[in-house]
């Protein structure tokens, strides 16, 4: 079955998405999600350049030759953009291959092993009587597992908290700004790191012990600053504390683990399992962050989850409304599927968006599961693209009170 046509579509539903759409010489199609936020034209240079001409032609049953094809045929392997692109590829030559079974997906890779994906929803407030409303939003609409994102004291916009409502006069956090030059954004570390326990406090104190709390720092913290944050929350029993140090030093996690018995989660900026080999021959970590859309695809990152689960450590996939709804079904089949599934992050997308990529996936009592259509569930309407062209966003750019440039 060889693959005939490879389009690369572009369309901007409110934010932008890149999606690679495959046509095999018997009528199917396959979706992958290319979304690289705030820098995704280069992936769709990348692949309208220098993938698509190696695609036609090509067998589209054979996904692992084509993965190997594309990273270690290029000699300049790893990298964001270049594994968003082989992501998308892998995934719509999954989806291909599922349709052509006439199964879903998670069929493909195993089978079922539960009925659906704990999800987590992201609640956010200026302050934190705000921040209370937005739980009891999130409990109302059926999540089961909550991340607590606030303002803090005497600084302004903050990484995490919702300020305008969507087209469904929901409250969703979306970083990317259509502005000529990135937003800036104040920052002060040890502002945070005295609120945030203070947050969790309140939290607690409202909604019990039980429910599952977790939260982002976002890459901001040195590794001493996040042991103390850490050991600060363990009072309040976190599902995980997530990305508290920047990514690509991996073994400041050990000093962060020698100090505090919270969980931690990391990985959304990785692309590869070379990213991952000390924090989980080490134990360092509790929860892979990785998205299908980032990490080379369903091929790598089963690699790693299964890796993962030699050492007991569970995934935790990244799920902002910059993972398009096909990377999201990704998602869910590979979460039905593994046996080490931990948590599944679920933004849900605009009703723009949805009109564009037609969902199958479903959402009941804080469960996510991918459907049972043949492939991965979802649809691409390629004249309700066309109605939302391109436009140019960034992510903000974060400085400390002094001027200085700091993680974002
Ligand atoms: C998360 C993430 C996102 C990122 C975004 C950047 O945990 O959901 O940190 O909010 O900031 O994906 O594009
Ligand atoms: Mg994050």
């Amino acid at each position: 079955m060889k693959i005939t046509e490879a389009d690369v579509v572009v369309t901007s539903p409110g934010r932008n998405f890149v999606t690679l759409r495959l046509t095999t010489e018997d009528g199917l199609t396959g979706l992958g999600d290319a979304t690289l936020n705030g820098r995704e034209l280069a992936v769709v240079a990348y692949l309208s350049e220098h993938v698509v001409p190696l695609l036609i032609g090509r067998d589209a049953g054979r996904i692992e030759d084509t993965w190997q094809y594309l990273y270690r045929g290029a000699y300049w392997r790893r990298g964001p953009v270049t594994m968003a692109a082989i992501a998308a590829v892998d995934t719509a030559l999954w989806d291909i291959k599922a349709k052509a079974a006439g199964m879903p997906l998670y069929q493909l890779l195993g089978g079922a092993s539960r009925t659906g994906a704990l999800a987590y929803g992201h609640a956010s407030g200026r302050d934190i009587p705000e921040l209370l409303d937005s739980i009891r939003a999130h409990l109302e609409q059926g999540f089961r597992a909550i991340r607590v994102q606030t303002g803090i004291p005497g600084l302004g916009t903050v990484y995490g908290v919702a300020s305008s409502a969507g087209d469904d006069g929901r409250y969703d956090y979306e970083p990317a700004r259509r502005t000529a030059l990135p937003t800036v954004e104040t920052w002060d570390t040890r502002a945070y790191l005295r609120h945030v326990p203070t947050v969790f406090e309140a939290v607690r104190a409202e909604f019990g012990p039980d429910l599952p709390l977790l939260h982002d720092g976002h890459h901001r913290m040195t590794p001493i600053q996040a042991a103390k944050l850490g050991k600060s929350l363990e009072p309040y029993d976190l599902f995980w504390l997530e990305d508290a140090t920047p990514g690509e030093d991996q073994t400041a996690l050990r000093l962060i683990r020698q100090h505090t018995t919270t969980p931690l989660a990391i990985g959304e900026v990785f692309n590869s399992v070379h990213d991952y080999t000390v924090l989980l021959q080490e134990r360092l970590i509790d929860y892979v962050r990785s998205a299908v859309t980032h990490a080379g695809g369903i091929t790598a990152l089963r690699k790693v989850l299964d890796l993962a689960g030699v050492y007991g450590i569970k995934s935790g996939m990244h799920g902002p409304t910059d993972i398009s709804p096909v990377g999201m079904a990704a998602a869910l089949h590979l979460d039905l599927a593994i046996h080490n599934f931990g948590i599944q992050e679920y933004m849900p997308h605009s009703l723009a968006t949805l009109e564009v990529f037609r969902t199958s996936y479903g959402f009941k009592d804080g469960l996510l599961h991918p459907s049972d259509s043949p492939g991965l569930g979802v649809e691409l309407d390629l004249d309700a693209a066309a109605r939302f062209p391109y436009e140019a966003a960034y992510l903000p750019v974060s400085r400390l009170t002094d001027g200085t440039v700091h993680d974002w």
